[in-house]
This record gives structure tokens, sequence and C-alpha cells, in this order.
């Protein structure tokens, strides 16, 4: 079995300082929580920004300085932006952290209800846009799905040609609109892509450990962080990603599963030897 890949979404687009005060807004903030999830045991940050005022945004410039400053503090880290953005945006405000010599990024593979009024759009005309752009910037994408028909899209795009190999998934369970993360949606997905792919899987809310859970016993890897999950336990907030990240590490543990470094989660998603020239 593969070492154990944790990634940490530290803050996405829509939870906020009065749900849980350590989502971070600023540069700073931002930046200090991806280094505490690293050093908790994450090869990958799963990375949206923030105005300070908490409002999200895919502005260049603010990736630009928040992953340079990461870089310094943990420059081996791999840094994965969101392209998913916030509901609303449209396609080349949210692909604006590609143009960032990046080596992965989320590719949101359909479209789905968000809770109340939203729906976070992903057509197939962008999903081919989107995996496009990704492929030409030498960009691994992470082939978000959050129901078995996202990755039934996938599926067909990779015969047609537009998503290429390796693929690696992740199975974005609990969001209100979305499939649930039940142990039984689990085996379904799992079951539904080729063996010959990684997968990640992230539970919200409720889901986020039960779900880590199966996938260490499975063989996959985890997405945990303050995106998905506020708590660390029912009704305890998590104060901060490092414990999120901590708790998947003893889960890990118990089933003796080793937890891989950032070169050695490289190696299982075969992306290319990390060159610190190459990258901001
Ligand atoms: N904020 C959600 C609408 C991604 O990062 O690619 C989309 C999202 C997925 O978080
Ligand atoms: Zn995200």
């Amino acid at each position: 079995m593969d070492k154990l890949i944790i990634t940490c979404a530290i803050s996405g687009a829509e939870v906020t300082k009065e749900d849980n005060p350590f989502v971070p807004y600023t540069i700073d903030e931002t930046v200090e929580q991806a280094y505490q999830a690293y050093l908790a045991g994450a090869a990958i940050v799963h990375l949206h920004v923030r105005n300070d005022d908490g409002t999200p945004t895919q502005s260049k410039a603010r990736y630009e300085t928040v992953i340079k400053k990461i870089r310094e503090k943990c420059n081996d880290v791999i840094i994965q932006p969101s392209t998913g953005g916030a509901v609303g945006m449209d396609r080349d405000e949210r692909l604006q952290p590609t143009e960032l010599g990046i080596e992965m990024a989320t590719l949101d593979c359909g479209t789905l209800n968000f809770g109340g009024d939203d729906v976070f759009i992903n057509t197939e005309n962008d999903i081919k846009y989107f995996a496009n752009i990704m492929h030409e910037r030498s960009i691994l994408p992470e082939l978000e799905c959050f129901e078995k028909g996202h990755i039934d899209m996938v599926l067909r795009l990779h015969k047609k040609g537009f998503i290429y190999d390796p693929m690696h998934f992740s199975f974005v369970l609990g969001v209100n609109g979305g499939m649930t993360g039940e142990t039984r949606d689990f085996y379904f997905l799992r079951e539904s892509i080729p063996m010959s792919c990684t997968y990640s899987v992230a539970g919200i809310g409720r889901f986020e450990f039960s779900l880590a859970e199966l996938a260490i016993k499975d063989g996959g890897h985890v997405r945990v962080g303050l995106e998905d999950n506020l708590y660390i336990e029912k009704g305890v907030l998590a104060q901060g990603n490092q414990e999120l990240v901590k708790k998947v590490c003893e889960i890990a543990k118990k089933y003796n599963r080793e937890v891989a470094t950032p070169k050695e989660a490289r190696q299982i998603l075969k992306l290319k030897e990390f060159n610190h020239e190459n990258i901001l």
C-alpha cells in the first residue's frame, strides 16, 4: 500500500471566522495555517485565498504573494490552488492561479446545488476548458467529484482525450446538494474509478473522519481542513487546521499506514520531481 497523502484544505471560500476563528483571511494567517498543517503532516495544501475582510477572491496577485510566503517557510510542500473559487465566479477569474507555475490544482467535474439558492456551475464545456488549460500548463488536476455522475463525466472526457493520465480523483462527499458520505457511498465511488487511478477523499462536516478512516484502510488518500469541517470532535471547534491533520495521522498510525512526505507524494501522484527553480 502506498504511504498516505494528507491534503489540508485550510480555508475554502465559504466558511468564516464566525464559524471558527481559525479560518484564515489575511496573508499572514493563511501562510501560518498552511505552515502548521505542513508541520503536522500535510504533503499538499489545498489553497483558496481571501481578502482581508474574508471575502473570497481568485486574485492572481493575492495567490502569488501567499504562495511565495508559504514557499519561504516550507518550500517542498505541494501547493494545490483552487480553480473552483467561489460560487458565481467565471472561468477566467477562477483560473488565475494556474498562471503561477503551480504543479497541481483542483478541477471540478460537474455542476451541483451548493445550499440555499447557490449552484456551483461546472458545465461539460467548462470542464474541457479547465482541463485543456491545466494540460497546457503542465498542472496535474485533482478531479473533484461531488457525486457519481461527475466520475462518469471524467471517464467520458478521458476517453475522448480531454483528460489525461495519470488521473487523481477527489471524492468530496457531504456537500448540501451533492452525494452524502456514508460507507456505501464511499465504496460505490471507489469502485467506479479504474484501479490504476489514485484517489483522495474529503468528507464534509461529520463525514470528515469516518471517510478518512475508510480511505486509510483502503489505500486511498485523505483531505481534511477547515474548508470541509470546523470540528475536531462533535461540538468542539478545531483550534486550527493542524489539529485536523494530526487527528488523521493518529488514525493512520492505528492502521500502520505511514504518512507521505511531499517528495513521496509527488512520486505517488507521478508529479514531476520538484524543482524549486521552476516554481515561484
Ligand atoms: N468553493 C466551492 C464553490 C475547489 O476548490 O475546486 C468550490 C470549491 C472547489 O471549493
Ligand atoms: Zn476548495
